[in-house]
């Protein structure tokens, strides 16, 4: 079993790559809910929907996120009474919603509903959100606290990050099989996701830490960041409000407790010796997954590292 910590776009390309080469009921997948929004009554998980989009071969290639060839008529008729509409939920999206909140609405739990929504799309992997429990990542900027979807779509994460906190987590509890699925994984992978908003969320899950600590599994992460900057999104924007180096160094050190394996793009080979005195080996590869191609030679390399 290869257990993934996932975010949005990035781990979603790996985990289609890894899908390719494994059996995809060997992967289980710990996806972030700290991008969850509640609009319009409705309950959007935007990384869970980006990897079940993405392995049920559903995404929009182009954004990254949402059902391909979507229409926004519903959006188009809300903003016509006025409503917001920054955030662009689909005609055909709406359905993942409507269907996640009325189970919700009906007292099954966001694991529940996440394994209805990925077996009815066709998806053998398992996807488990990283709780049950909401946990919302929250930026506070100089105009006071946003949510994560106000900063990165409303606000394109143009504003000044001031502190980044996951609301929610101590009270939090990891969701049934997500402890279990890193102690008994023989690897762990984290996903080439931001560090800070999209993996951060998941290890402030009490437990997770320690599980991935504990565990016997080899821990490999993917670097988001390649020649210091993020290859998508605020991730480097984030990282060094966090003060952590805009650098696959930065990502071992905020990872070094736990961390194995990093894998890095040729571009920042140079840096293998920064990542060994956090005491992470160094595995150097193509990390651009600019096409499927890509996406499969990667995950290649991947589990080349992990022997
Ligand atoms: N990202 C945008 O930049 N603009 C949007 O209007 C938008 C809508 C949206 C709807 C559903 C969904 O699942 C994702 C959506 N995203 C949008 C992406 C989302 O903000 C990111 O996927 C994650 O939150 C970050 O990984």
């Amino acid at each position: 079993m290869i257990t993934a910590l996932a975010g949005g776009t990035g781990a979603a390309k790996l985990l289609r790559g890894l899908v390719a080469l494994i059996a995809p009921a060997d992967l289980t997948v710990i996806g972030n809910t700290g991008d969850d929004i509640e609009l319009w009554g409705l309950h959007v998980s935007p990384d869970l929907d980006t990897v079940t989009y993405t392995l049920a071969g559903l995404i929009d290639e182009a954004k990254g996120w949402g059902v391909r060839d979507d229409t926004f008529h519903c959006l188009q008729g809300m903003a016509a009474f006025g409503e917001q509409t920054w955030f662009n939920l689909g005609d055909r999206d709406l359905a993942t919603h409507l269907f996640r909140t009325e189970s919700l609405r009906r007292g099954a739990t966001l694991s529940a509903v996440t394994d209805a929504i990925r077996r009815s799309l066709g998806v053998r992997s398992r996807l488990l959100p990283m709780s049950d429990q909401p946990v919302r990542t929250k930026i506070r900027s100089t105009t006071g606290w946003l949510t994560f979807q106000e900063f990165f779509v409303k606000e394109k994460g143009q504003v000044e990050i001031l502190e980044v906190a996951y609301e929610g987590a101590d009270a939090a509890l990891p969701a049934p099989g997500v402890l279990d699925a890193i102690s008994h994984a023989r690897a762990v992978l984290i996903c080439p996701s931001n560090p800070v908003t999209s993996i951060g969320p998941i290890l402030a899950v009490p437990g997770v830490v320690g599980a991935l600590k504990e565990t016997r599994a080899v821990v490999l992460a993917l670097s988001p960041i390649v020649a210091g900057a993020a290859v998508s999104g605020p991730a480097g924007a984030l990282m060094a409000a966090r003060g952590l180096p805009v650098s696959p160094a930065g990502v071992a050190r905020a990872y070094s407790e736990w961390l194995d394996v990093m894998v890095i793009d040729r571009r920042d080979q140079g840096l293998t010796p920064e990542l060994l005195q956090f005491g992470v080996s160094p595995v150097v590869a193509d990390t651009l997954m600019t096409d499927r191609q890509r996406e499969v030679a990667l995950a290649r390399a991947v589990l080349e590292a992990l022997g």
